[in-house]
């Protein structure tokens, strides 16, 4: 893992005050079940998850999708102490939930397209690069408790 540089942190953190938590949120976790259905099997409680319409207008969905942004949102405060901020949240998904640390690597890509969409000419490459590199510091951190 390439780890971001205090500027690329720093870059973030400011970016990440223009972000939109709900729409972003609830467009990459619709996004995951998407773009990869298997991903679905974890959020079978929710409803109706048929089609990508149902899933992208899932109200269930887009909650849980503003959830894991806030909390991905929260994890950008602590940074220099990510592992043991989300020590809790890894040990919940690794032992509780059985998510395949695969997955947070997929969600992490798709939060970063999310944000290309977003942003658009915005999100320059430097911009990317810094996000793909805090993005890949949370993911690691929330497997961390995994066997
Ligand atoms: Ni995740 C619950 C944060 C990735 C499946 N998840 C949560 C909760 C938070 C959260 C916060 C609520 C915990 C609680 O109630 O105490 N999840 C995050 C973050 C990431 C992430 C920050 C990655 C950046 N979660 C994933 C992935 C999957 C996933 C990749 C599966 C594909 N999460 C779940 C499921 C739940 C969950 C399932 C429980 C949902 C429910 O309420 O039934």
């Amino acid at each position: 893992m390439v780890h971001p540089t205090v500027e690329e942190k720093d870059t973030v953190i400011a970016f990440w005050s223009w972000v939109r938590v709900d729409e972003v949120g609830a467009e990459t976790l619709g996004r995951l079940l998407v773009v990869y259905p298997w991903t679905r099997r974890f959020f079978e409680s929710f409803g109706d998850l048929s089609t990508a319409d149902a899933v992208m207008n899932n109200p269930k969905v887009k909650a849980h999708g503003k959830k894991v942004l806030d909390s991905f949102t929260k994890g950008l405060k602590h940074l220099h102490r990510l592992k043991r901020f989300f020590a809790a949240l890894s040990e919940l998904h690794c032992e509780k939930l059985h998510v395949n640390p695969e997955n947070f690597k997929l969600l992490g890509n798709i939060l970063v397209i999310t944000l290309a969409r977003h942003f658009g000419k915005e999100f320059t490459p430097e911009l990317q690069a810094a996000c793909q590199k805090v993005v890949a510091v949370v993911v690691n951190a929330l497997t961390d408790r995994y066997c």
